[in-house]
């Protein structure tokens, strides 16, 4: 990497995860919709809490204005996609899929892009040289009757060897890494691709100096993100992990879930792994 444009930098990131953020319309302009009194409501708890810990701690002006500058970086960086779907979304999906009886799910993160091309060969877009471990996935979506789902879909987004994601790190091919997958006439699936590496957010820009300030670390384990769907079902967004990741039980987006844990087997230059989805019928 010689010069900056071609790096992958937390501004160039943020600024992509921002800008795919307004390009989703029915959540960016969702705000249109939510009833005065609620705002009402939800805004007054919000900043009664934090009155509540300026209070407790006797916050300084000193700290006070550190929160507004790194407030306006966090903006300028393009973070805040970053920065809420690491520390707020997955009690947002807690609360969201509550109701649910079959699969898991947790958190999308900013990193996900609709529309992702057909896999062909049940294959992911790779290049040539792609780095890492070769991972054969299959498995069934179901009902939670237990109906297998013909008409079933996954697609399948995650970071590179280098943590990187196609999209939001320059000089990666537009689909490397993202693809749809179906499921054929049993409900069955199979999916070829990498097997991700541990994953830490960006560090250069404001998450990663909060991150800093406060001692903390920046990793998430190694994931593979999945939206599964099937005609008359909830869409369940989900992400799977590999046993024995440091960063399992002190993931920075708290997104580890048990029931999401993969359990591989090596099998010649690479892994395979069983795991099915269930999905919930629309109510
Ligand atoms: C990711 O890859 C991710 O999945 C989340 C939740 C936050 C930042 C980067
Ligand atoms: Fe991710």
């Amino acid at each position: 990497m010689t010069t900056t444009d071609e790096t992958a930098t937390a501004a160039a990131s943020g600024a992509s995860a921002t800008d795919r953020f307004r390009t989703d319309k029915s959540a960016y302009d969702a705000v249109k919709d939510v009833p005065e009194e609620r705002v009402d409501l939800l805004a007054r708890e919000v900043l009664n809490s934090i009155y509540d810990t300026i209070r407790r701690h006797k916050v300084t002006y000193d700290e006070y204005n550190a929160l507004k500058a790194w407030l306006i970086s966090v903006g300028e960086d393009g973070e805040w996609p970053l920065f809420l779907d690491v520390w707020v979304e997955h009690v947002v999906e807690e609360v969201a899929t509550d109701h649910r009886k079959g699969n898991k799910g947790t958190i999308e993160g900013p990193y996900y892009v609709p529309n992702a091309p057909d896999a062909v060969d049940n294959t992911i877009p790779m290049r040539d040289d792609e780095p890492g471990t070769p991972l054969l996935w299959t498995g069934t979506i179901t009902s939670v009757d237990g109906t297998p789902l013909p008409e079933g879909k996954i697609e399948l987004w995650h970071a590179d060897d280098d943590g990187l994601y196609s999209q939001f790190a320059p000089n990666i091919p537009e689909w490397n890494l993202r693809a749809t997958f179906h499921t054929d006439a049993d409900g069955k699936f199979e999916i070829h691709t990498m097997q991700p590496a541990p994953y830490q957010i960006p560090t250069d820009g404001s998450c990663g100096k909060l991150i800093a300030a406060a001692g903390w670390h920046a990793w998430r384990p190694a994931h593979l993100h999945v939206k599964v769907s099937a005609p008359g079902h909830e869409l369940l967004t989900a992400q799977l992990y590999f046993p024995g990741d440091p960063h399992n039980d002190d993931d920075i987006a708290d997104a580890v879930k048990p029931e999401l844990i993969l359990d591989p087997k090596p099998s010649g230059d690479g892994v395979t792994v069983d795991y099915s989805f269930v999905l919930d019928p629309e109510a």
